[in-house]
């Protein structure tokens, strides 16, 4: 059913047999699939290479096993300015996913099983979907561990829960069930743990029956509400890729290219 497509440490990449949905899976289940930088490196090579393979036209992000799909960063190489790596460098480069994730133009679907706590919360918070097995638990600890998220993680988070649930996630810390999370509209649905994978290949499959380039606009759509200038900037290059693709632009191309004077005069002016 899956197929490896590139082996890392910290992650697994994988498609499906024809190549339409792609899976990547943070595989450190010992520490419930916390990210250090290493994680955070492949995680963004990964969204790289998604982004970039044009067969694939949905995404689903998950942990290794039930109990958790992330829980946040890796408290045990937390140093003095942000998580550290092999090259002794701090970082908190878990944003750049969550940008990532975000602007890639396809849709990415969380699939949580157990915890998603901490960053890890945040990271399903910014994928389009989530789908959760009824042993999904949600919470944000910063506050507890000595850290936050005030980016997606409190302003996102606000737009799709508000702010009063916002405020109360982040100030006490509580840890909520799967119900709670559908019932407050973190999640989109909540399925038995064992029909977790079959159901979320179901909405992916689903999703691909439809036009693409609908998909990659709507996307940057719902996103430029959010994200000011940069979503903006995500829904304009939309309207260029499909300018590109009209004859009236291609015009404007060919007469560069033959050093001619464009007519633009065939082209309706359209109420
Ligand atoms: C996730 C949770 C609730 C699970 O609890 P439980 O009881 O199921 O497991 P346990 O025994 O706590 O954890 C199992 C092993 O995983 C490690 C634990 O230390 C333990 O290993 P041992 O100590 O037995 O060897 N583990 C779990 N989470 C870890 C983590 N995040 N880092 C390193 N090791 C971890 C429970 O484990 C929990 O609450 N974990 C901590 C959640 C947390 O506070 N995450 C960080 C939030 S801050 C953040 O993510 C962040 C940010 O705010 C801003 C920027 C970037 C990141």
């Amino acid at each position: 059913m899956w197929t490896t497509l590139k082996e890392y440490t910290d992650i697994r990449y994988e498609a499906t047999d024809d190549g339409a949905i792609a899976k990547i899976t943070i595989n450190r289940p010992e520490v419930r699939n916390a990210f250090r930088p290493q994680t955070v490196h492949e995680l963004l090579d990964a969204f790289h290479l998604v982004h970039e393979d044009p067969k694939i036209g949905v995404i689903i992000l998950t942990g290794e096993g039930p109990l958790a799909f992330c829980s946040g960063g890796d408290q045990k190489v937390r140093g003095h300015a942000g998580y550290i790596g092999g090259d002794g460098v701090p970082r908190l480069n878990i944003l750049d996913v969550q940008k990532k994730i975000r602007q890639i133009p396809k849709p990415v679907i969380a699939m949580v099983a157990g915890y998603a706590i901490g960053g890890g919360h945040v990271l399903h918070l910014v994928c389009d979907l989530t789908i959760a097995a009824d042993n999904a638990k949600f919470g944000q600890t910063g506050p507890k561990v000595g850290s936050f998220d005030g980016g997606l993680g409190c302003s996102y988070m606000a737009r799709i829960i508000g702010q009063k649930k916002a405020r109360e996630i982040w100030y006490l810390c509580r840890v909520y069930d799967a119900q709670q999370a559908l019932d407050m509209g973190l999640v989109n649905t909540v399925v038995p743990l064992e029909q977790l994978e079959t159901e979320t290949l179901q909405w992916c499959r689903e999703i691909l029956q439809h036009s693409p380039l609908a998909l990659r606009c709507l996307k940057s759509a719902l996103n430029a509400d959010c994200d000011g200038q940069m979503g903006l900037l995500d829904l304009a290059g939309n309207a260029t890729l499909l300018y590109y693709m009209s004859e009236e632009a291609k015009e404007g191309r060919d007469a560069f290219v033959e050093k001619r004077k464009p007519d633009f005069s065939k082209f309706p002016r359209i109420p």
